[in-house]
């Protein structure tokens, strides 16, 4: 148990708008433990979206005159305030999100590491000609400032990636969080407070109608979002009235393919770990297995051995693996798409139906049996199934793979790793992993394609989708 809860309960959480705590209308909060309401967040009126962007476009000018170094130093100071608030904001997280305590923690432990790491990247200027009669340079020049909309699956981590690239690369930042997990996030903006110049970064609460207000709003210069791939598309729509950037991280479907040489083992821990730690509710989860026919029960069984036994229950319980799914309407999702594996001829091996409390908990649910054309093979089930699909026919699978709307990542499990990377670089997605999968690194990018998105997150790319290009070509020979 932590020992936040009662002042979790007690708090009283704001916005932050140019440096100072805004709250005027509130919003209620449910704990995906309960189902119930445990809190109150504010969600910005009009009023206040419009003066968080002229803060942000206030401040942002002299926040770009900061050399990097400056900058990273800032961040580099608001990463110790989180290492220093790291228990409060794990618990916060935990109770709004349902993500088991630990695994909390070692979000908020990302989070600071995160700030580091991108904020010593340096968008890198180049000279392009020096001769006798021109000198033509690139330069990265900040876009001005950024709207960032972060969804309910780890507010503070996908939170955190727009702050530290948009501000490393000397922008301002307006980011709201999820109506459904606000409250980590807007501390993470109280916590700003105390470190960053005011109007810096700015954190609102509130719900689609505020995210649309952010996107249709003409004081920003670059939306960055990530969640659902229906969301992506209207903030493209919006963005295209403007001619502004986007990234988008929008969803997945990522298959993981068993080479008959590769380790059952690695992909079954895998799969499991990452499956359960956020309960599959993780864009680059695997959310699909191939395996070949002859190793298919061996594969199925070892599934369920991992994952029968896991404890599930309220993330801040000691030993709980694995909490709740995070809304009702995710819940749901995951009930219809087992309902409709089931009705497909689909054998569910081990889950397969809610538990029998209050809150919104599904066991880990493995399913044989099925083939493409089944919801849960083609679409994104977001939450802990997992589909096992037999195949005799490499070529089929990845002929199938990338027929599929999604590109996210995708991952090979083979013995011969020069032949896995083979394989990976034929399949259409922006990650292709061998013998690993979601293994995300922030010093490497991370391209978005189909309806998995637009961009590239992380490491210069990153940092540079927040910038805009600069050529100077200069003439020496006419004085
Ligand atoms: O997300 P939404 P939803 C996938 C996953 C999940 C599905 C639905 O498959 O089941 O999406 O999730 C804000 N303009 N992913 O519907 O609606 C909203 O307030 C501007 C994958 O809950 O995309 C919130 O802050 N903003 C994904 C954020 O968008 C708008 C993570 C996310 O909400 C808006 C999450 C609008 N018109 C879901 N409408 C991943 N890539 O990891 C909503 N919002």
């Amino acid at each position: 148990m932590s020992e936040h809860i009662d002042a979790i309960l007690k708090a009283k959480f704001t916005q932050t708008i140019d440096g100072v705590a805004a709250a005027t209308q509130f919003e209620p909060v449910i704990d995906p433990s309960t189902g119930k309401v445990f809190q109150q967040s504010p969600a910005a009126t009009a009023e206040e979206i419009d003066l968080a962007v002229s803060a942000a476009r206030r401040a942002q000018p002299a926040w770009a005159a900061l050399s990097w170094d400056e900058r990273h130093q800032y961040l580099e100071r608001l990463a110790d305030a989180i290492d220093e608030n790291r228990s409060w904001l794990a618990s916060v997280q935990t109770m709004e999100q349902g993500i088991a305590l630990p695994a909390s923690l070692a979000f908020v432990a990302y989070v600071a590491q995160c700030l580091r790491v991108i904020g010593k990247v340096r968008a890198q200027d180049r000279l392009l000609i020096d001769d006798d009669q021109r000198k033509v340079t690139q330069s990265w020049r900040p876009l001005g400032v950024v709207a960032a909309i972060a969804p309910w699956n780890a507010p503070l981590v996908l939170g955190i990636q727009k702050v530290a690239a948009a501000l490393i690369g000397g922008n301002a930042i307006v980011l709201k969080p999820s109506e459904l997990t606000p409250l980590a996030t807007l501390e993470l903006g109280r916590i700003g407070r105390e470190v960053l110049p005011p109007g810096v970064f700015n954190v609102i609460g509130g719900g689609r109608a505020v995210g649309q207000a952010m996107v249709d709003h003409s004081g920003f210069d670059k939306a960055s979002f990530t969640g659902s791939t229906a969301t992506g598309i209207a903030i493209a729509k919006a963005a295209a009235a403007y001619l502004r950037p986007v990234t988008l991280e929008l969803g997945g479907n990522d298959a993981a393919i068993l080479l008959p040489d590769g380790s059952i083992d690695a992909l079954v821990a895998t799969t499991a770990r990452i499956g359960l730690v956020n309960r599959g509710q993780f864009c680059a989860a695997v959310k699909r297995i191939y395996a070949p026919t002859a190793l298919y029960d061996q594969v199925c069984d070892a599934l369920v051995a991992a994952v029968r036994d896991v404890k599930i229950g309220n993330g801040f319980e000691p030993d709980v693996q694995m909490g709740p799914i995070q809304n009702e309407a995710q819940f749901e999702k995951i009930c219809d798409f087992v309902d409709d594996a089931r009705a497909a001829g689909g054998r569910i091996l081990t889950g397969g139906k809610p538990l029998e409390r209050e809150g919104y908990f599904y066991p880990p649910t493995i399913i044989a049996g099925l083939t493409d054309g089944v919801r849960i093979v083609d679409e994104e089930q977001f939450g802990p199934i997992i589909p096992v699909i037999a195949y005799d026919d490499l070529e089929a699978v990845i002929a199938t793979i990338n027929a599929g709307q999604y590109g996210l990542t995708g991952s090979i499990w083979t013995a011969d790793v020069a032949r896995g990377a083979e394989i990976a670089s034929r399949l259409v997605v922006g990650t292709g992993w061998v013998n690993q999968h979601g293994a995300f690194d922030t010093t490497i990018p991370f391209p978005l394609i189909k309806a998995s998105g637009m961009g590239v997150d992380f490491a210069d790319c990153g940092v540079t989708g927040a910038m805009r290009m600069q050529i100077i070509s200069a003439r020496k020979d006419i004085a």
